[in-house]
């Protein structure tokens, strides 16, 4: 990704159909931005928005969402993390995470809870003031409603990060509402995330970061629910008498349903866990060159502080030497 130093690089998170693509393209106009119109996510890699709003320029970095069924939670985990350590290693800071939640939402899915739990662990506690939890599809409950789900997510949901300096907002669909919401990012200093310290700093491996053992728990309990709804599920089934067949039918299949999802959560916490073994050489070689670059880029701007600190300094003796005449 190419970046110029000015830009404010700004991640934006959130659930398949949240409207994080839709946000983007009210914001930056950019008719490329790709808009799902159907259940499956329609954004299936990072792609990054270019905006330039009150002479600022700010890069939008559009991801691919949670609860889709083309792409596991692990999958986007290690996506962004992915994206996050290249950012890191080129030296592009993220300046704003902005984290899209539907306030038509009449309950929190699963999914948004855990991805919520897993930003909260992929920033770490400092990098809160530079969270922004912005609501959508306002135009879909009566404002009252919304106003009262709203404030039920302050007090819980939400309370958590908001008290560590978390901003809330609406945005209501217009481009004046957006820009709004990018440009209350416009004086946040740029942040590394505990991902990027975890992972290229500490080097360790995503399991052993603060966001990996968030999936890992999270994919215990999945597991741990399925197995009693499926074991519940099974033993109802053996034990019906009464023939009635599409009952039976339709309890089977969703125990097949039951069945695809504890094995999906295997698989997912397998290849989380095989990060360890397996491709942590694989990991830390990629890195390895990446961080030396970054040493090397911080070292080549130190030398040129350096240098310029030593040419005021000589300027200012120069200056006093001769009377402020130079
Ligand atoms: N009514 C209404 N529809 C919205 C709003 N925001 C997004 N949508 C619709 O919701 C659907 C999904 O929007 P996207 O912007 O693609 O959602 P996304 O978060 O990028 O989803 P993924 O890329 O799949 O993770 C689209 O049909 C949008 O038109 C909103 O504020 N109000
Ligand atoms: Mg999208």
């Amino acid at each position: 990704m190419e970046t110029r130093p000015a830009e404010k690089v700004i991640l934006v998170t959130g659930v398949t159909g949240a409207g994080k693509s839709t946000f983007i393209q009210t914001i930056t106009g950019d008719s490329n931005v790709v808009i799902g119109h159907g259940l499956h996510s329609s954004t299936q890699a990072i792609a990054t928005y270019l905006a330039v709003i009150e002479g600022t320029e700010y890069r939008f970095l559009d991801t691919p969402g949670f609860n889709d069924t083309a792409r596991s939670e692990m999958d986007v985990l290690l996506c962004i993390t992915s994206w996050l350590c290249d950012l890191y290693c080129a030296n592009i800071r993220i300046t704003g995470i902005i984290h899209v939640h539907r306030i038509s939402d009449d309950r929190i899915q699963g999914s948004s809870f855990r991805y919520l739990r897993m930003l909260e662990a992929l920033c770490g506690e400092t990098c809160m003031p530079n969270v922004i939890l912005m609501t959508t599809h306002w135009d879909k409950v009566p404002i009252a409603l919304g106003q009262e789900r709203e404030s039920e997510l302050r007090s819980g949901f939400w309370n958590q990060m908001i008290q560590k300096g978390a901003q809330t907002a609406r945005f209501d669909g217009s481009a004046t509402s957006g820009w709004k919401i990018a440009v209350s990012l416009k004086n946040c200093s740029p942040v590394v995330l505990a991902i990027q310290e975890q992972m290229i700093d500490q080097g360790r491996v995503l399991s052993e970061t603060d966001a990996g053992q968030v999936m890992n728990e999270e994919l215990v309990k999945i597991q741990r629910r399925t197995e009693i709804e499926l074991r519940h599920v099974q033993e109802t089934l053996q034990s019906q008498t009464q023939h009635n067949a599409q009952a039976q039918a339709d309890m089977a299949e969703y125990a097949r349903g039951l069945e695809k999802a504890l094995q999906d959560a295997k698989m997912n916490q397998q290849a989380l866990l095989a990060q360890t073994q397996r491709n942590r050489a694989e990991w830390e070689a990629r890195f390895a060159t990446l961080y030396k670059k970054m040493l090397e880029q911080q070292k080549k701007s130190f030398l040129n502080f350096v240098a310029d600190v030593v040419t005021d300094v000589v300027k200012m003796g120069l200056t006093s030497a001769f009377g402020g005449g130079f």
